[in-house]
């Protein structure tokens, strides 16, 4: 198995160009690769490494909140994960593997700057900043919480210190000493804030809205267990089924019978009075809106954390100044640090804005601020465009790994229809894409996500929830095993019909 990574120029033109070499770019690359060895395929990459979000992501605490045993493809399954909940240097290192061993070139610091299909040649032109290449399918896995979101707050211009958001943790500004302000109480704010609590002179924590939190059950994977899944692979295979049917459970939950959410909000709920005595304070941490609504965290640091010595808890964020940020009570508090954790944006990738379809209109215009795809890969009006992690593919519950498997496949089987049927290009009818997205709104309809009373990531600018899947992972495994082609309208190859008919 290589252990580098293969890296070469971009070439002129190949059959499959791969955007983004986080795992959904690996998985696609991997999957055509070992499906279709004829084709050439190619991974550009914006960044200088393999590894999306896990290369990006290096602040102080970062880990996976989804069970290790589920992270991984299952084309390279991993039995050496040290944590049950992997941290992201063991996750970047197992990235770095996947891309050596993809039998795919790679072009790193490459960045797709503009995309247009050409109706007549029935190919994309992708440019970049390292020059122009044609490909007969684009694959676009540029990530859904890829770009960081930095709020517009009042003041910013004006402060002196220094400024990172957590995706971009800044490692030469050392934190020791500092005080700091960080804003957000999501996901990666609850992983790093306990790390520096201790070596900080003060971190201000800006909450807007409080998050439902419940234990963190994590523990190390010894030498032995390790031992046992490297040799008999079987026993890892069912501790991942095991995780695995635990964790579907979830969606029962979430999607189907929120009426169960009660269960839950236990769970969260004495968590908090066993870590949190003051019964003020549980009420300023307590969330209004139902537990799932928002990604659930787990955490048993993020509690001890907040009542630090070294911490104070204060509401949103309302104005920076040139050496302190207010709170929405006027207060001022003096900082020379601020960290925005303030996520990023999955329902507005700016990649939309630069991949242009057959009639002349970018992605961005064709979605209008709510992004919709047939299965969450096809767009009509993109032929030859699948996506990976699209819209309405995110979950709550589970590995996204799975997700982007059974995109990765779908590709493969698409590929097999277009080279045996001779077919140039495959666009999914308006229609397959409209009853798609009324499928998806009217399964979401009752779900927590939808009906949970709180405002998150996965509702876009229309109101619309364009993000989550509301079913089991294995529903939609099982409908993206095969390409449907009673769904698309194709062109066809003419130069292979001809050779065909010669
Ligand atoms: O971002 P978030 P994140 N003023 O969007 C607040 C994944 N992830 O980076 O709730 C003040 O969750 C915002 O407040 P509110 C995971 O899928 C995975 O933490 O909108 N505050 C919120 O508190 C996760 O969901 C892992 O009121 C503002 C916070 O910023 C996703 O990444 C680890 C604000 C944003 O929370 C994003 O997590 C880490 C403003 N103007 C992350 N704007 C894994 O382990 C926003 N906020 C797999």
């Amino acid at each position: 198995m290589a252990t580098t990574t293969r890296v070469t120029p971009l070439p002129s033109s190949v059959d499959v160009l791969v955007v983004g070499a986080g795992f959904g770019g690996l998985a696609a690359a991997h999957e055509v690769r070992r499906t279709h060895p004829e084709l050439s395929v190619h991974v550009v990459e914006r960044g200088s490494s393999a590894g999306g979000v896990w290369r990006d992501n290096t602040y102080p605490g970062c880990a996976c909140d989804v069970p290790t045993s589920l992270y991984s493809l299952s084309s390279a399954d991993e039995p050496d994960w040290r944590h049950s909940y992997g941290r992201q240097p063991e996750l970047r290192r197992y990235l770095d593997g996947v891309a050596a061993a993809t039998d795919a070139p790679f072009t790193f610091d490459c960045e797709l700057t503009d995309a247009r299909w050409d109706d007549a040649r029935a190919r994309w032109t992708v440019t970049t900043t390292q020059g122009t290449v044609e490909c007969s399918v684009l694959v676009s896995a540029t990530g859904a919480l890829s770009t960081p979101e930095l709020p517009d707050v009042p003041g910013l211009d004006r402060f002196t210190g220094t400024v990172f958001h957590s995706a971009h943790w800044n490692h030469d500004h050392d934190l020791t000493g500092k005080r700091v302000a960080t804003i957000g109480t999501g996901a990666s704010a609850i992983q790093f804030v306990p790390e520096i609590v201790d070596r900080v002179e003060h971190v201000t924590v800006f909450q807007r809205t409080p998050a439902w939190v419940v234990p963190r059950v994590d523990r190390t994977i010894g030498r032995l267990e390790r031992a046992l899944y490297r040799r008999l692979p079987f026993t890892h295979r069912i501790t991942r089924g095991l995780v695995y049917l635990y964790r579907e459970g979830y969606v029962v939950l979430m999607a189907r019978k929120p009426a169960l959410l009660p269960i839950a909000t236990f769970v969260a709920k004495r968590h908090m009075r066993r870590q949190v005595r003051d019964a003020a304070l549980r009420r300023r941490l307590t969330p209004d809106y139902s537990i799932g609504c928002k990604r659930i965290l787990l955490s048993n640091t993020w509690f001890p954390a907040l009542q630090h010595e070294n911490t104070t808890l204060t509401g949103s964020l309302r104005e920076i100044t040139d050496r302190g940020a207010i709170d929405a009570d006027g207060v001022e508090h003096p900082v020379d640090t601020i960290v925005f954790a303030t996520g990023f944006t999955p329902t507005e990738p700016p990649v939309a804005h630069r991949i242009v379809g057959r009639d002349g209109r970018t992605l961005a215009q064709h979605w209008n601020h709510s992004p919709s795809a047939y299965r969450g890969v096809s767009v009509h009006g993109f032929p030859n465009l699948l996506l990976m992690y699209g819209p309405n593919t995110n979950l709550g519950h589970s590995s996204i790994v799975l997700m982007l498997e059974a995109q990765a496949r779908y590709l493969a089987s698409m590929l097999d229809h277009m080279r045996t049927r001779g077919i140039a290009s495959c666009d999914v009818t308006e229609l397959a894409e409209h009853r798609y997205r009324a499928e998806m709104d009217s399964e979401l309809e009752r779900s927590v996500w939808n009906s949970g009373g709180c405002s998150s990531w996965y509702i876009d600018a229309s109101g619309r929830n364009s993000v989550m899947w509301p079913k089991f992972t294995w529903s939609y495994r099982a409908m993206m095993r095969r390409f449907d082609p009673a769904d698309y309208a194709f062109t066809r190859d003419v130069a292979s019909s001809e050779r065909n008919s010669a």
